[in-house]
């Protein structure tokens, strides 16, 4: 599912279980056209809109790519601007171990069969429980400076739909559950290709372009 880049406030924010003055929302300061209309911050919203715009409330399962905005430039690993990629599974019985088999899954297709996951408990106002997700290191537990000597890297973010943001938009806590799960795509391939600077991604610069570029 695709869709807007300006979103309002209410498909941004709200629907989301992040209403005004929540601290959620200063992690993502971003560029405002008008107070109700921004830069979208996450791709989050989209998922939203999907589940209001599916009245019969079937369940759903959608990929949500895009562009989001940030005011984010504390360092080279971070831009005003990045892709993220989110899933939504919303059904009857979603359980967290289907999360968790999802999870595996995208990692061993990312980053190779031998790899393993790791979930650690975590905080987002949109899924509880939340978890981030680690994948083993390719060192395979040796401590290398990918790793930073710990044997696992961060790569995304996950957890069960919150009732409220099911609530919000039509679906019966009670009936229905569901998973999320959102990663910054520029980080997962600044990881899988071994550098450093999010701007190698927006600079334009051939000499980066064409190392992506086998066909020629
Ligand atoms: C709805 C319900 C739940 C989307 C989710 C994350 C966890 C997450 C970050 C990864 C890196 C953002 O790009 S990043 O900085 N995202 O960790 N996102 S669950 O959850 C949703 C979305 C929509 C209706």
């Amino acid at each position: 599912v695709d869709g807007p880049e300006v979103e309002t406030d209410k498909f941004n924010f709200e629907y989301l279980n992040i209403p005004e003055n929540h601290p959620a929302r200063a992690m993502q300061d971003t560029f405002y056209i008008t107070e109700n209309l921004l830069l979208r911050t996450q791709t989050s919203g989209l998922q939203a809109r999907a589940m209001q715009a599916n009245i019969e409330k079937t369940p759903v399962k959608i990929i949500c790519p895009g562009k989001v905005y940030r005011r984010d430039d504390d360092d080279a690993t971070h831009s005003h601007q990045f892709m993220q990629l989110e899933t939504l599974v919303v059904g009857k019985d979603v359980t967290m171990a289907e999360l968790k088999g999802t999870l595996d899954l995208v990692a061993k297709k990312m980053f190779g069969e031998k790899r393993q996951i790791r979930l650690r408990s975590s905080y987002f106002p949109f899924t509880e429980p939340s978890v981030e997700v680690d994948v083993s290191c390719a060192c395979n537990g040796k401590g290398c400076p990918i790793c930073k000597g710990t044997g696992w890297i961060e790569i995304l973010g996950a957890g069960m739909v919150h009732p409220n943001v099911l609530k919000m938009s039509g679906y019966d806590p009670e009936v229905f559950s569901g998973f999320a799960i959102g990663f910054g795509v520029d980080r997962i391939t600044m990881l899988k290709y071994g550098f450093d600077d999010i701007r190698h991604l927006y600079n334009n610069d051939l000499r980066v372009i064409n190392q992506f570029n086998k066909e020629r």
